[in-house]
């Protein structure tokens, strides 16, 4: 595991240069929480409701925005007063995966308009880093500085059954990630990479990108198409420095109660992690 892993939130936000990688630790550290939700739900009325009532309780939200059905300038509008509201970031989880010049349009255009309101995005590294490039520009064009601050994941494991995002792949997406290290914050991934073996690149004295880990559950191992689940617990001390729930969070029959849980267990997992280092 990393070293950045055994560190509390507040000393890694205190060290870190990225001021989007701050806030979302100082977030961490205030509301004691490590839970993004994955609100994928079908409308803008489920989700608002879902980012109000859970807003407390998490540091981030995950959205789909090309599921919801009705999606229009309000749900924008209400996503980025509720984040505000409750002091959480908006994670649209597009995975950009194509040349260059469509990512900058997918980005920053079409209808969806992420850039405007999007603090973080991800992407595969499939087509090569011309696609980290391209996103970075965008993040960092004089047409968006009225924007929120902007950092991307690299989409560098999956939870899905037989996924190929491992071996080479795994290892190349950590390379991407310092090379571009001030657009780049971080991974989605099953497990800290910080100590994948690279032959291109190594580890920079103090880097600390973040972990945001999906497939995960409480409750169940996975479903009928493939998804794999971890319990936050197991999570967290594989190195996630964020958990991602969805269904077991939002399809419970009582999402905040279920929630309350994800952080608890969440918390006390990065709290365990935090004081077997010291
Ligand atoms: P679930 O309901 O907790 O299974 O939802 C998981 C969410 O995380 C869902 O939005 C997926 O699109 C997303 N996801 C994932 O499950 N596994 C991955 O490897 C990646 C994203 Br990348």
């Amino acid at each position: 595991m990393s070293s950045a892993s055994g560190q509390t939130y507040s000393a890694r936000a205190s060290k870190h240069s990225n001021a989007l990688v701050k806030r979302l630790f100082d977030i961490a550290e205030l509301k004691k929480t490590n839970v993004t939700v994955s609100a994928d739900v079908t409308s803008t009325m489920e989700l608002l409701e879902l980012a109000d009532c859970l807003g407390p309780h998490i540091a981030v939200i995950k959205t789909h925005v090309d599921i919801v059905s009705d999606f229009s300038n309000d749900t924008v509008v209400g996503l980025k007063r509720l984040a505000e509201k409750h002091n959480f970031l908006i994670f649209e989880d597009r995975k950009f995966i194509d040349i260059g010049n469509t990512v900058q349009k997918q980005y920053h255009g079409g209808a969806l308009r992420i850039s405007e309101w999007a603090h973080i995005i991800n992407c595969s590294i499939l087509p090569g880093g011309g696609i980290v490039e391209a996103l970075a520009q965008v993040a960092s064009s004089n047409d968006f500085h009225h924007g929120p601050e902007r950092g991307l994941l690299i989409l560098a494991e999956m939870t899905s059954k037989g996924s190929l995002a491992t071996g080479a792949y795994t290892t190349a997406s950590v390379d991407y990630a310092r090379e571009y290290k001030d657009f780049v914050i971080g991974f989605i991934s099953t497990r800290a990479l910080t100590e994948v073996q690279s032959d291109v690149t190594s580890a920079t004295e103090g880097e600390d990108f973040v972990v945001f880990t999906t497939g995960v559950n409480l409750s169940s191992k996975g479903d009928k198409l493939g998804q794999q689940y971890q319990t936050p617990k197991s999570a967290i001390e594989r190195g996630a420095d964020f958990i991602i729930a969805g269904r077991g969070i939002y399809a419970a029959s009582d999402p905040v109660e279920a929630v309350k849980r994800y952080q608890k267990e969440g918390w006390d997992a990065y709290l365990g992690r935090v004081a077997r280092t010291e």
